[in-house]
């Protein structure tokens, strides 16, 4: 017979951080600290309590967005227009610290800041910067980001949406896939081509002949608004075209800082899961002592420690490069996809660990490794990252 009582055995003293094993905290300024704890102590104290009955309820928590807009979270790398101007490392740590709570959380902001405000900032005119930009960071105005199509989003270069001049309108025509916040937005940043190249048009929520459906029984990122977008000779005036660019720079740029982001995010849903594991482990006794003094155990935990140590230099490292203005998509698809593999493979792991109470919501892990099963597919799918990664190697291009 076991004995099934703790063996109490020793434990060996820890001194570091067991989510943070090469204390990249003492690598953060001042100002960069100020922003992970407040973001960390909103998700733990506000948003944490709701996010678990919201992907129940598959419902995205809109009581929240006054509070994140109140943090200075929409848009914080944008200076000026009621913006923080943030540099990219703290907006790394905002996505860490929400993906932490849960990974709609952060794609409501991901999609915010990085899909709708930027390419505002980036590529439109000072009257659509004007309009837009401070209600979208008061949180007042919602925007999402229509670049996915039905019949494949690999490949926006075939993108089927068009809009054709009409006098001093556009008039657009197509469907978009796959849309977050589809279907709460006061307005799409839309995608589509043109005689002229791949424009983007500021579609808003009353225009004529704009429909946005919910897509429902989501089985991942239920706490997050996904829909489908119907453009049906919609006239959209030039004045909310975006006059920056004309080419599939304009979408891609956009995807390179939410990608940025994302390599943060997954960061936070990986500790949340090594998290749970570690106290889990410590209670549950199993054949005579505690699961975590197992060896098989240790090893998998040690492994979630040494991918999420590794994820964090690779995050830190690309956020400086970024605030030096030396971002290359290529760096930010690398660090994509080490980052989603790893977590994905982390809330899976931590998933078995707890066994049969794995797959209760009670337990952050099933919740995670759900969501996260959205977050390796958008933004690029783990394939997409590897061949921008192969075509930066080897000077081929392998998508066509
Ligand atoms: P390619 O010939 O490579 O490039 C066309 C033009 O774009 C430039 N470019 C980029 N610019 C900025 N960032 C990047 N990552 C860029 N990649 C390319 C490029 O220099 C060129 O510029 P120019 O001026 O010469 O015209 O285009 P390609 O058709 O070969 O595409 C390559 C590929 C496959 C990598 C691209 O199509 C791709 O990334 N596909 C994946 C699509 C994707 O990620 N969709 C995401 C939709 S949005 C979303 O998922 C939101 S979820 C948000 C949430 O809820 O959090
Ligand atoms: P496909 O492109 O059809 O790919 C199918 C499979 O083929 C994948 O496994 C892919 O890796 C593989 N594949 C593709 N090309 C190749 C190749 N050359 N070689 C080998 N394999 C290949 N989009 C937006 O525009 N805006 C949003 O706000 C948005 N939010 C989203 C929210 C959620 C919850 C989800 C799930 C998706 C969202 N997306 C959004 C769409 C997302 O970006 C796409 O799902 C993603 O880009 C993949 O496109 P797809 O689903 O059409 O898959």
């Amino acid at each position: 017979m076991h004995d099934i009582k703790p063996t109490a055995a020793k434990m060996a003293p820890t001194q570091l951080d067991p989510l943070d094993l090469y204390d990249v905290r003492s690598e953060l300024s001042e100002d960069e600290l100020i922003v992970r704890d407040t973001v960390a102590r909103f998700v733990d104290e506000q948003a944490i309590p709701l996010m678990r009955e919201a992907f129940e309820q598959h419902t995205f928590p809109r009581e929240l967005v006054p509070q994140i807009a109140e943090l200075g979270l929409l848009g914080s790398s944008i200076e000026g227009y009621d913006c923080a101007g943030l540099n990219g490392v703290s907006y790394g740590l905002i996505c860490q610290e929400l993906e932490r709570g849960d990974s709609g959380l952060r794609s409501f902001v991901s999609v915010q800041s990085s899909l709708v405000m930027y390419p505002i900032h980036a590529f439109g005119s000072s009257e659509q910067k004007d309009r837009w930009l401070p209600p979208m960071a008061r949180g007042e105005a919602i925007g999402c980001f229509g670049l996915t199509e039905p019949h494949g989003g690999s490949d926006p270069g075939n993108m089927k949406t068009h809009a054709k001049r009409d006098g001093d309108d556009w008039i657009l025509n197509g469907a978009k896939m796959w849309i977050t916040n589809g279907t709460i937005a006061d307005c799409a940043v839309v995608w589509a081509k043109t005689d002229e190249g791949i424009k983007g048009f500021i579609v808003e929520k009353d225009m004529p002949g704009f429909t946005a459906q919910e897509i429902e029984n989501k089985f991942s990122l239920r706490a997050s608004i996904t829909g489908a977008l119907f453009f049906d000779n919609v006239r959209v005036p030039a004045a909310n075209v975006l006059p920056g660019v004309s080419s599939l720079r304009g979408p891609l740029s956009c995807l390179t800082q939410a990608r940025y982001g994302i390599t943060w995010g997954v960061i936070g849903a990986a500790q949340a899961c090594l998290d749970e594991v570690l106290n889990y482990t410590q209670d549950r006794v199993l054949f005579g002592k505690p699961l975590s003094h197992t060896q098989t155990i240790q090893i998998r935990m040690a492994d979630m420690a040494r991918r999420i140590t590794t994820a964090q230099l690779l995050s830190l490292r690309l956020g400086r490069i970024k605030d030096a203005g030396e971002l290359s998509p290529t760096q930010v698809s690398l660090a994509k996809w080490n980052n989603c593999r790893a977590a994905i493979d982390i809330a899976r792991d931590a998933r078995d660990i707890l066994g049969g109470s794995g797959i209760s919501a009670e337990y952050v892990p099933i919740r995670h490794m759900l969501n996260l099963e959205s977050v390796i597919t958008y933004e690029g799918t783990e394939t997409i990252h590897q061949l921008a990664v192969g075509r930066e190697l080897t000077g081929a291009n392998a998508f066509g």
